[in-house]
């Protein structure tokens, strides 16, 4: 009999680490996932999954941690024993970086070496491989130095979220040389989804757009729209993270859809999909500038595509579009086309994963 695939996921209650349990499930493996402990529940996004741990049907799991705190970390990893570790958690947001730098850093620099320490520790002991799935940032090429952006592209990280990205992204590359650890980073640019948090800019649009069609809001504040980003759907990347720990050797990669568009682009698609001039609806406010933009990220997915042989499933205006859709969903609004709306059931349901 095969032995159970058992993987820990850090930031299991986010838009990537809800996918990815998805994805592992399918695969037939026992997901562990490291969730706050929060006054409200924070599980929506997985709540789809959950089956009480008592039953033998059990295949997803949920331990209280914190990346801050080491110490839980290090008996959660001697708990559970895994074969993988996802390290998506992190205080993702880059404009909130800038108010919020040090819980920033701490979480996402100093909380990727606590657990690639932990690692370390535990593999060295047992004789058993740990291997390791870095979420690392388009951010970190910031002002750029190449166009497009691939994995031999030097970085100018431009916030504390950037910044404490690419120490974690050179302390992954340092575990790997230094202990023989397992260690990929995958480089992951933009990636939008229904399921994404509700300040990121494209998740912002498309839920303005469906809530002024409901009546229910009248204006969408904005900050800058010259801004381009290389824009691909969350589902599709999850899978390139669990390639690069199926390899052979570990190794770096950057995962990109090769295609750049603006701010613009996005609102122009998104609010002519119910027909709706953008133009009548945003307006700006400075509160959502940052004190320094990246202004234009593209990347070259030829690595992943050829050693990884991922692709993208879904073009641009087929992530706006479904985008939109599920959020219509969500104000009461059939758009006809039914993209998104398994989304709009997962978001909609109400929490009920808890940890005993
Ligand atoms: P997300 O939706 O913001 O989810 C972040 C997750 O991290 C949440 O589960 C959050 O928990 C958890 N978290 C926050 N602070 C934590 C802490 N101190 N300790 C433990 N967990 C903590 O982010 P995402 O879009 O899924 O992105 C996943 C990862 O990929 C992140 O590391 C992000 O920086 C990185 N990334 C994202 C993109 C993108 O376009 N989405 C691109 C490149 C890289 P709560 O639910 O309790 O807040
Ligand atoms: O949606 P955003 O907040 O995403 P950003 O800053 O590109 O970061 C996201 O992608 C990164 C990968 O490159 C991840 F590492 C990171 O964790 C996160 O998932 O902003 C996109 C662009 C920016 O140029 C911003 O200035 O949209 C512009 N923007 C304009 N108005 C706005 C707004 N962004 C937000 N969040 N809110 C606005 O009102």
């Amino acid at each position: 009999m095969s032995q159970t695939k058992i993987a820990i996921i850090t930031g299991i209650t986010g838009q990537d680490g809800s996918y990815l349990s998805e994805f592992l499930l399918s695969q037939n493996y026992e997901v562990h996932g490291i969730i706050r402990r929060t006054s409200t529940f924070n599980t929506d996004r997985i709540d789809h999954m959950y089956v009480d741990p008592h039953s033998p049907d059990a295949k997803l799991f949920l331990h209280y941690g914190d990346l801050t705190d080491g110490t839980t970390l290090r008996r959660i990893l001697e708990e559970v024993k895994p074969i993988e570790i996802y390290n998506l958690g992190s205080q993702s947001h880059v404009r909130v970086s800038f108010d919020s730098p040090e819980y920033t850093v701490d979480s996402v620099g100093m909380g990727t070496l606590r657990l690639l320490e932990a690692v370390r520790d535990y593999q060295q002991r047992t004789g058993i491989e740990v291997k390791f799935y870095q979420a690392g940032s388009s951010e970190m090429f910031g002002k750029v130095q190449a166009v497009p952006q691939s994995e031999t592209t030097p970085f100018y990280p431009r916030s504390p979220y950037a910044c404490a990205k690419v120490y974690a992204h050179w302390q992954t590359i340092n575990y790997r040389e230094s202990y023989d650890l397992f260690a990929c980073n995958g480089i992951l640019f933009n990636h939008e989804s229904p399921r994404r948090g509700e300040t990121f800019v494209t998740r912002k649009i498309t839920r303005a757009v469906a809530r002024i069609v409901a009546g229910q809001q009248k204006k969408l504040f904005l900050g800058n729209l010259d801004a381009k980003r290389d824009w691909g759907y969350a589902k599709d990347y999850v899978k390139a993270m669990w390639l690069m720990l199926q390899q052979d050797r570990p190794d770096d990669y950057v995962v990109a859809t090769g295609e750049t568009h603006s701010i613009k682009d996005f609102l122009e698609l998104a609010f002519s999909h119910v027909n709706l001039d953008w133009q009548d609806y945003v307006a700006f406010d400075e509160r959502y500038l940052r004190p320094t933009e990246v202004d234009l990220l593209i990347g070259d997915p030829a690595k992943s595509e050829e050693k990884l042989g991922w692709k993208r499933s879904v073009d641009f205006p087929g992530l706006v579009q479904l985008m939109v859709n599920a959020d219509l969903a969500a104000v009461g609004i059939s758009n006809g086309n039914q993209d998104g709306s398994e989304d709009f059931a997962v978001m909609n349901r109400s929490s009920a994963a808890t940890v005993d």
